[in-house]
Parts: C-alpha cells; structure tokens; sequence
C-alpha cells in the first residue's frame, strides 16, 4: 500500500469513517473514494456491484453498519439483522469479484458469548449463547467475520475482521433514545447542568437518570485509537497473520473497564455537574461484563494511546461545539 493507493472507506460520514478519514488524510493518503447513503446504497447488490467494478478499489475499511446502544438493537431487530447482513455480503463478495487487495471489516465485542470469561479472548467465538438485547446485531456480525475467514479460505482472498471494544467520540450519535452509554451521559449531564444553571439551591437540582443498575463493566476505546489501529493494520497486517494464529478475527481495545456508575460520576465531574444520579432499574443493563483480551493486537505493535478521561474531554468539547 502507498499513499496513492484507492482506499474506499464505507461509512465515512459516520463517528468510524470519519475517524479513518481524519487519519489516513493525515498520513497522506491522496485517493480515498467515498460515498453517501444517497449516491450507494450499500444493501442494494446491483448497485454495490456496479460501484465495484467501475471503481476498483484496492483497498476496503467496512466501517458502514447500522449501530446502536442497548435499546436500538433491542427495539430495532429486524433491521440491525437484515441491513447489516446485506450491507457486509454486498461489500465482501464485489470486493472478492472485482479483485480488492485488502479489505478490513469491522464487527463489535458483543459477537462474544453473554457469560464469556473476562478478559475475552478472540477463540472464545462461538463457546456460548449470546446476549439477547443485541443478538440480532451479533448475528449479522459474526456472518461477516465468516464471510472474511472463508473468502480467505475458499479464493485466497486478504480479508480479516476485527473486533472493537465500544466505541466513542467525535460524530457520535447523542440522541438519548438510540445511542450509546457514554455520549447519553455526556447529553445527560450537560442539559441537567444547563437547565439548573439559575439555580443558588443546588440541593433542588434535578438528578441525572442513568439506566440500569449501574453495575455493568465496559471497556471505551476513543475512535481516533481506532483508526490508529486501522492504519496500522492495513499498512502491516495480512489476513495469513490472523488465521495462521487459528483465529478468526483481532480485537481492539484498551484493556481496561470500569462500571457505569465510574463513567457517570466520570462524567458528571468533567461536565460539572452538581446534582445526584439516579439508577433506572427497569431498563436493560445488557451483558454483565465486556472486556477484550487486547494481547494480539498489542503483540502485532499497536496499543491505545487515548485515556478515557482525555477522550470523554475531547468528546465533550466536540459536543459543545456541534450538538
Ligand atoms: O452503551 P450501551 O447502550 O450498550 O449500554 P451495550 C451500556 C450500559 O450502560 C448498559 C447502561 O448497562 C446500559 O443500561 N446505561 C446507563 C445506558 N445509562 C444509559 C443511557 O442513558 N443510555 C444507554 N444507551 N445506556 C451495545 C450493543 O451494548 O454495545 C451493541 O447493544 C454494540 O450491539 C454496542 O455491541 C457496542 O454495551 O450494553
């Protein structure tokens, strides 16, 4: 791979591809192709075949995927199975026809068993039945991680998966309904802490409502890490690399997890909050634990660089500036 090598990063326009496009234009990267959700749409075949063979990229991130936190997969079902499935299988399959170099694919730690011994480890695939408030969305990623592994192993093709822990920062989506924990918090807490401002009594503040019980661990990788490790791992690493290893996929994340109840007080300290949290015991709190064993990655050269309060800082001020 060179700097002119065509790069195509699907989803660039969300809180992944805009991280991978940030990086690799950075490094100097002078022929990336994109496209919006209007000019492909990415589960439609025909069209995603003829992308492919005018195109001809040489390189492929999957980072298009429909996401979102606990009660998105859990509402949204059908959806998280059926455009995930479609859009990963279109990608996958043109780039095998049309001749794509290297494709990455990205999945998510919630592909691993509900009860998987922490921290898990990428062979723990498949040992058990999963989470049921995302299994839909897990379903479709482990078919993309197959898809990979047995292009690999039926044409030869160089196409891995790898696995982020959950991710945040910059372009996320903070809409309280369908995002993720943390940019939930960070909206949570700066509209309570703006609402109040008046305020001179603040034993009237009005509490912060976290979900759950507060109990859940989670481990919170900052996007830009992420595309660090996409770098890394397109410039460095071949498909042979991971499945010589007798694995199917690598993971990416810290290597470290703390309750939701430290990211809240984590988080309503940065914003400056001075109220009381409140625990919601009668939403999900999902998979118990979900921290990745990062000692493959960290092997193979990369480790993360951003610490959680640095990227809830960055995170927050990219908030105050676009939300
Ligand atoms: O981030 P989150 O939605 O997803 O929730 P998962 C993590 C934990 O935070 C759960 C709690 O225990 C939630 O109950 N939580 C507390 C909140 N307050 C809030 C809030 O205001 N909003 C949200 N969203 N959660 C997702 C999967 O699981 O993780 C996806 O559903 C994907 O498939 C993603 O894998 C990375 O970590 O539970």
């Amino acid at each position: 791979m060179n700097k002119s090598s065509k790069l195509y990063i699907a989803g660039h326009t969300g809180m992944v591809g805009s991280a991978l496009m940030r990086k690799f234009t950075a490094e100097g990267f002078t022929n990336i192709i994109t496209k919006t959700r209007e000019e492909l749409d990415l589960r439609n075949q025909q069209a995603v075949t003829h992308f492919f063979q005018t195109e001809k990229p040489e390189y492929v991130i999957i980072a298009a995927a429909k996401v979102g936190g606990i009660l998105a997969n859990n509402t949204y079902r059908a959806e998280f199975l059926y455009d995930n499935l479609m859009i990963q299988s279109n990608i996958i399959h043109a780039s095998a026809s049309s001749g794509v170099e290297k494709l990455i694919f990205l999945g998510s730690s919630c592909i691993y068993p509900r009860d998987c011994p922490q921290p898990i480890k990428e062979e723990y695939l498949l040992t058990g039945p999963l989470e049921q408030t995302n299994e839909p969305y897990a379903i479709a990623k482990i078919a993309g991680i197959k898809l990979c592994e047995n292009y690999y192993k039926q044409y030869g093709c160089n196409f891995y998966s790898v696995m982020p822990t959950n991710l945040y920062g910059p372009n996320d989506n903070f809409d309280l309904e369908t995002s993720h924990v943390l940019p939930a918090l960070i909206r949570k807490f700066h509209e309570a802490k703006v609402n109040n401002a008046e305020l001179v009594d603040k034993s009237t503040l009005s509490p912060v409502e976290v979900w759950g019980t507060g109990t859940p661990r989670r481990e919170f990788l900052y996007v830009d890490d992420l595309a660090d490790a996409l770098f890394f791992l397109l410039s460095e690493v071949e498909a042979r690399d991971i499945y010589e290893q007798r694995i199917t996929h690598l993971n990416i994340g810290t290597g470290e997890d703390i309750t939701i109840k430290e990211l809240a007080e984590m988080i309503k300290e940065i914003i400056g909050f001075k109220g009381e949290i409140i625990y919601d015991s009668t939403k999900p709190d999902g998979t118990s634990r979900k921290l990745l064993d990062v000692s493959r990655i960290n092997g193979l050269g990369w480790r993360s660089k951003i610490d959680l309060e640095e990227g809830i800082k960055k995170t927050y001020e990219w908030f105050l500036k676009y939300q």
